[in-house]
């Protein structure tokens, strides 16, 4: 059940498993190469869980078009043909009674010119390995952003962008990023990189590691979707954490069920006693935001206040 790939490289020896053992590769399919990027054959031997497993590793592999559905997304041709976009989605601040962030959304429009979810395009990313450049994309096209708008002169102070744990897990994602907002000459306090709990377990040796480098900087990093996924509240203890998003699950179901209650409640009030910064989000309506209103919430983010929009909107709206 080895997935079907094709060699398209100038490798002169055979690529290996990680017991060192030369995978078989079937041909017809396309695989490009890249500088300083390998995934890992356990994506080609169709292990279980592909997502997990596809690591990136030291030397330089890295899978072309990707399909869903028999219907070819290519996201390199994306890339290349510069088809991916990013959204912005503003953050409100409850003390400052004003809009003073943002999170960044990746799309990408197929090519008839229609939007394409990115849940149908990140795992597909993430298993054949190209989150990688796609996120260096996004990375840079975020720079752009805050660069050619000025945004900390109209009250914007960072932008929050979201991480696959398999860039978490990249051994040259901090070097790479620091080199990228060089480029760009932008403040790197302008960025904050979201994590979820399930990067926080896997590698998380090279996640530290990527953290380190890029605080040393002036990057902050934020808790992804809090309270799904592997919770722990360890996480909080042990990661270098400026803001924990609390999942959007929760304030579906605030004033409904006592748990989603309480849990909002707890997260406020530990986060608040340890100088870490809350986001509630998934703010749809009024009635959500009276019930969150009274808990020690900083950052409210959700439909109420803004949907993801295109660069042109946000600009016209918030700049
Ligand atoms: O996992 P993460 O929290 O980064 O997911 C962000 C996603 O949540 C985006 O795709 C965005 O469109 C969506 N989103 C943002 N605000 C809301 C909201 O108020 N309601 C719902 N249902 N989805 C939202
Ligand atoms: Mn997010």
């Amino acid at each position: 059940d080895i997935e079907t790939v094709v060699l398209d490289h100038g490798f002169s020896s055979p690529l290996t498993d990680h017991t060192g053992e030369p995978f078989r590769l079937i041909e017809q399919a396309v695989m490009e190469t890249f500088p300083g990027v390998k995934t890992s054959p356990y994506v080609m031997t169709g292990a279980s869980d592909s997502r997990f497993l596809s690591r990136v590793c030291d030397n330089c592999i890295r899978f072309a078009p990707i399909y869903i559905n028999g219907q070819q997304y290519g996201s390199i041709h994306a890339l290349n043909e510069k088809r991916v976009e990013v959204f912005y989605q503003p953050i409100f601040s409850v003390k400052e009674k004003k809009f003073t962030s943002a999170e960044a959304l990746v799309r990408i429009r197929d090519e008839k010119g229609e939007l394409v979810s990115p849940a149908e395009f990140i795992e597909v990313a993430e298993a054949k390995g190209l989150i990688i450049r796609l996120g260096e994309e996004v990375f840079r096209l975020v720079c752009k952003f805050i660069k050619e708008n000025k945004l900390t002169e109209y009250g914007i102070e960072y932008v929050e962008i979201n991480l696959s744990m398999i860039q978490c897990a990249y051994e040259n994602l901090a070097t790479e990023f620091i080199q990228i907002m060089k480029e760009y000459e932008i403040d790197p306090k302008t960025i904050v990189l979201e994590i979820t709990e399930s990067a926080s377990i896997y590698e998380k040796k090279v996640l530290l590691q990527n953290m380190k480098a890029l605080m040393n900087e002036g990057v902050r990093f934020a808790l992804d979707d809090f309270g799904t996924g592997y919770s722990s509240l360890n996480h909080i203890r042990e990661m270098p954490i400026d803001v924990i998003k609390i999942d959007r699950c929760f304030v579906e179901h605030v004033g409904e069920d006592d748990f989603s209650d309480a849990f909002v409640r707890m997260v406020a009030e530990l986060a608040s006693s340890i100088g870490v910064t809350v986001c509630v989000e998934g703010v749809e309506n009024k009635s959500q935001l009276e019930m969150i209103r009274e808990m020690k919430i900083r950052l409210l983010q959700g439909y109420l206040f803004g949907r993801p929009m295109k660069i042109e909107d946000f600009e016209k709206k918030y700049l």
